[in-house]
């Protein structure tokens, strides 16, 4: 008899208790402590076990609906053919793991996944798995036609991995500037593959190193995810605008543009962060070697257009040679070869830290721990509650189903979920909609006086005649509602600026 749940640890309760070891074996080890859980996975957990403990092929659900609950969200890596998503993708995971080069590797989605010991499985359309040979990292031969695999699926012990999944995947575009029939073929390929690797990603990463296209923007709206969990990176920083040999910096200026881009994608993005990935990558995979940073150097001293102009030469003069001139390219780009000259002289760390520093990849990631991990969490227990309507929906024992997936939504630990899905729904019906604003400032803020508005030197009063106003602002728009989304999402609104009134009551 199965039990709820497969913790993170691989073992199991039944509706009593801990139950170990599905296969019937004693344990090897002590059951592990049960790690704190968020107050949002608390109440999850506990409606699994109630799931759980109504019998029958019900423990069954509670564990399959678990397995969503107890594994980390998933981010989806989107963007064009060359976008520099896999580039990205090696800089977050600190090696170079996902195909940069090869157009077949690049043709298929790759789910990283921290774990021991390092492998990788090709997973069929037909839903079969096969182990798949690693050479220094990276998948070398797929045994079969991209077209015919679902997606690779690669382990690797990574601390950047172990709170989120990363899913990199072939391209978003329908079409192709280029007419070369095949290209065309793989990009469509790639676009219906990337549309069902974003199906179960709980939070996406959008890249574009220029204004989005129409069509890319279409698709990203088609996905479901909402601004909040979609964070924009305008890439390959270091040659926007005119490149790394124009008046201006150019990943100054793409900082610079990344604030109006997010204003005008504000209904698909949260927020733009500029890029440099290849910068990012070798500083963070650890290629840079001190005879590179000892290159880099010697060409200090040069005018940039004349070092260019030598570097493009087929023979470029000494000390470089065509070997150590493609390999700088490879590792800093142009940009670098202009640019990091005089840094280069402190040595390779000097260098790498300089990288690391330009590339925006720190404030990246911060961005990607933080808020956006928050809300592809948010995102994901949405799913679980999803997942629990559904089984309602379809099975004899709905009555006592509905009634666990109502007291979780009711749960006050939950209200953020509830906006969320209030979110998602309006954001389709109707997203131009005030309520549609009203739900994002709540959703953003981080406490009872951000919710409503005010700075955070504000006192209980101030906060609580501010909590009066939106519920007044609520009670209005409820006068002209259109639709059923707007309904709950004002009832779910009603609900957060109550509670706010009532903690910041006097006592007494
Ligand atoms: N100069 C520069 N080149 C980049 C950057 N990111 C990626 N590239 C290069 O662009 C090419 C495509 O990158 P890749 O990550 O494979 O793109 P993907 O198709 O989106 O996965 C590779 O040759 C990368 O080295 C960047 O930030 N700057
Ligand atoms: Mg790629």
């Amino acid at each position: 008899m199965n039990g709820y749940p497969v913790g993170p640890a691989g073992q199991q309760w039944n509706a009593s208790g801990p139950l170990w070891n599905p296969a019937g074996r004693p344990p090897a080890a002590p059951p592990a402590p049960t790690p704190a859980l968020d107050p949002v996975r608390t109440v999850l957990d506990r409606s699994l076990h109630s799931l759980a403990a109504l019998g029958g092929d019900l423990a069954g659900h509670a564990n399959r609906i678990g397995a969503i609950l107890w594994s980390p969200p998933r981010v989806v890596i989107l963007g064009r053919l060359k976008a520099g998503k896999s580039t990205l993708v090696n800089a977050l995971i600190g090696a170079p793991v996902a195909e940069t080069a090869a157009l077949e590797a690049t043709n298929v989605v790759a789910i990283y996944t921290d774990g021991a010991p390092s492998r990788a499985e090709v997973v069929g359309l037909d839903g079969a798995r096969r182990p798949l040979r690693v050479d220094s990292g990276m998948p070398v031969d797929l045994g079969c036609p991209a077209t015919e695999v679902a997606y690779i699926e690669r382990w690797l012990p990574s601390q950047a991995i172990r709170g989120l999944t990363l899913i990199d995947t072939p391209g978003l575009a329908t079409l192709t500037t280029e007419n070369e029939t095949a290209t065309r073929r793989a990009l469509i390929d790639g676009f219906e593959q990337t549309r069902t690797a974003s199906v179960n990603a709980d939070a996406a990463v959008f890249l574009f190193d220029s204004v989005p296209r129409a069509d890319e923007l279409e698709f990203l709206r088609q996905l479901d995810f909402t601004p909040l969990n979609t964070l924009g990176v305008l890439s390959r920083a270091d040659g926007f605008g005119e490149g790394p040999l124009g008046q201006r910096d150019p990943i100054a200026y793409a900082a610079e543009h990344s604030a109006p881009m997010a204003a005008e994608l504000s209904d698909t993005v949260g927020t733009v962060l500029p890029i440099a990935g290849l910068l990012a990558e070798t500083a963070l995979t650890g290629q840079l070697t001190e005879t590179d940073a000892r290159a880099l150097a010697s060409l200090a001293g040069w005018e940039p257009f004349a070092l260019i102009e030598r570097l493009d030469s087929d023979s470029p003069a000494p000390p470089l040679d065509a070997a150590v001139r493609d390999r700088l390219l490879d590792l800093v780009g142009e940009y670098g070869l202009v640019h990091a000259r005089t840094v280069a002289q402190g040595g390779a760390h000097t260098l790498n830290r300089w990288l690391a520093t330009v590339s925006g990849v720190e404030r990246f990631r911060h961005e990607l721990h933080t808020s956006l991990a928050r809300f592809a969490a948010i995102q994901r227990a949405g799913r679980i509650l999803t997942e629990l309507d559904t089984l309602a929906f379809q099975h004899p024992a709905r009555d006592h189903i509905r009634a666990i997936v109502g007291a979780a939504r009711r749960d006050p630990a939950m209200n953020e979920v509830v906006l969320f899905g209030c979110l998602r729904a309006m954001l389709d019906v109707d997203h131009d909609s005030p309520v549609v604003d009203e739900l994002t400032r709540v959703l953003r803020a981080r406490s009872d006086t951000d919710v409503v508005g005010l700075p955070s030197t504000a006192g209980p009063d101030e906060v609580r005649v501010a909590a009066a106003e939106r519920l007044a602002w609520v009670q209005r728009q409820s006068l002209s509602t259109m639709s059923a989304a707007a309904d709950s999402a004002l009832t779910a609104l009603h609900g957060t600026y109550a509670a706010i009134g009532r903690r910041t009551q006097p006592t007494g």
